[in-house]
């Protein structure tokens, strides 16, 4: 492979990952506070501007959806992978370690400051902490991903631009190509906020998978543990990136997928089904009747703080992701239809992790209401790690629950990292044809360099770090996807005619 790296957006990318990482190395409380006092300036100024983008997203990826320009094909060939393991390899992209975080107790963080209004700990509180993981993760979060997805496909496949960046999906409006300020603006802007937004994740998962081993051997959860897990997931997706996308990503996803599948079948059966199954159902039609509530939610008079330390967090985790979902599912997309990306990404994308959270998140939400086990008491006392784990241990064969549970979480992580540094590489690349990958070496670099941010921030404390990072790293990003999804429109239009002609 001759692929020519492309300095400025690999330097540029470099030099900020650097830049806030060592801080946060060299000075961590001083840099987690400036971090913190960031996220609450940008939360209570722009909140309003993530809600508006999140509903415009959905409305345009609906449209597009159900609307004529469905039928458009990305390209004449036909669909290079079978459509489960396109669904396995979009979801296992897309969805990381950190959802198996979230699904297990995203509910309790609720419970106990509810949303709208709610008694904390009261029915209605318990009914709103299982809808608003969902509607979190569901249909509106998706079109975060899908809106850039048809974005870059769009140009790439149907109007045949050579290369696979973040900036081909605003060509209306960058003009003078790849290397002009604009493009490299903004695909630096998305390299840093994935790097940003990576390192949420694995700043999520890796204490887990440390707490979860020392569940497992008794040894102490230590950051040295939390080192080695680094070390292993790095390890795993360096050499599934070797091997290259067919026979590395597509192989774990294939193989995450089932494994999951399984754990949830069984965690159902295991956990009190009936109690599960009532409570799913009621959870969807819960979150579906208020959506629409839920999606336009400002929290103007009351100004609970609910809607900052959530909502506006996880539009800026997916919005980060975006662009990269967008450039990895456009590589795995040729020969679909705009409808099928549409429908394969909310529809299947949010089952998935609808699963995950009916099932893990509601096993324990019904053990804290029968009184079982105190999982909130848990996590007040030891945090949210040991809380997940409260909820595995509840369950027979506690340990087989809780290799599973370590398995797939790192198979997540590296699977994430694996698309990601796929495509940091790929938008570091001079430029790539549809067929092309970017070169071996290249992709490994990418691999390691990522695990660097992460580091600092379990360094500086973890948790909150790891949410506030991804906001303000994601704030170019809500001007970019402007840009590319009115460029989509625009597109369409011009190769298409206006909706009511086509
Ligand atoms: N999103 C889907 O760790 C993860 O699950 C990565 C998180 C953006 C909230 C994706």
């Amino acid at each position: 492979m001759t692929q020519a790296v492309d300095r400025v957006n690999f330097a540029l990318t470099i030099s900020v990952m650097l830049a806030m990482a060592i801080p946060l190395l060299l000075f961590p409380e001083v840099s987690a506070l400036a971090l913190q006092t960031a996220y609450t300036w940008l939360a209570t100024k722009f909140g309003w501007l993530y809600i508006l983008t999140a509903i415009s997203a959905f409305s345009a990826v609906v449209f597009i959806g159900f609307g004529p320009y469905g039928r458009v094909r990305l390209g004449s060939d036909d669909p290079e992978f079978s459509t489960p393991s396109w669904i396995a390899m979009l979801f296992a992209a897309g969805i990381g370690a950190g959802m198996m975080y979230w699904s297990s107790i995203e509910w309790a963080f609720y419970a106990d400051t509810p949303p709208f209004g709610a008694e904390p700990r009261s029915a209605e509180a318990y009914v709103w902490a299982s809808s608003f993981g969902l509607h979190h993760w569901g249909l509106v979060a998706w079109s975060f991903y899908c809106l850039p997805t048809l974005a870059i496909a769009y140009p790439f496949y149907a109007r045949g631009v050579p290369k696979l960046k973040y900036s081909i999906s605003a060509s209306h409006f960058i003009k003078g190509g790849e290397s002009s300020i604009g493009a490299r603006l903004m695909d630096s802007f998305f390299m840093i906020a994935l790097v940003g937004g990576i390192g949420s994740s694995l700043g999520f998962s890796t204490p887990l998978i440390a707490a979860l081993l020392s569940r497992l051997t008794g040894l102490p959860a230590t950051f040295g543990m939390e080192l080695f897990v680094v070390a292993v997931c790095v390890a795993m997706f360096g050499t599934s990136v070797w091997l290259g996308l067919t026979r590395g990503i597509k192989r774990l996803s294939d193989f995450n997928m089932w494994l999951g599948f399984v754990m949830l079948v069984c965690v159902l059966l295991a956990s009190d089904t009936v109690f599960l199954l009532r409570m799913a159902i009621n959870s969807i039609g819960h979150t579906l009747q208020n959506t629409v509530a839920m999606m336009f939610w400002t929290d103007p008079i009351n100004n609970t703080g609910f809607i900052e330390d959530w909502t506006i967090f996880y539009w800026a985790w997916w919005l980060a992701y975006g662009p990269f979902i967008g450039i990895f599912v456009t590589r795995i997309s040729k020969g679909r239809s705009l409808r099928e990306v549409v429908f394969g990404m909310l529809g299947m994308g949010s089952l998935g992790v609808w699963l995950f959270y009916l099932v893990i998140g509601n096993h324990s939400l019904g053990l804290q209401l029968s009184g079982e086990v105190d999982v909130l008491g848990v996590m007040a006392e030891a945090g949210g790690n040991q809380a997940v784990i409260a909820g595995l241990d509840a369950l027979p064969f506690a340990t087989l629950f809780i290799i599973a549970f370590i398995l797939l979480t790192s198979i997540f992580t590296a699977t994430t990292y694996d698309s990601a540094s796929y495509v940091l590489s790929a938008s570091a690349t001079q430029s790539l044809k549809p067929s092309e990958d970017p070169a071996r070496w290249h992709r490994v670099f990418w691999a390691i360099a990522i695990a660097i941010l992460p580091i600092g921030l379990m360094y500086a404390g973890g948790l909150k770090e790891a949410q506030t990072v991804v906001l303000v790293v994601s704030l170019p990003l809500v001007f970019t996807f402007w840009l590319s999804g009115i460029s989509l429109f625009k597109s369409l239009k011009e190769d298409h005619g206006a909706p009511s002609e086509t």
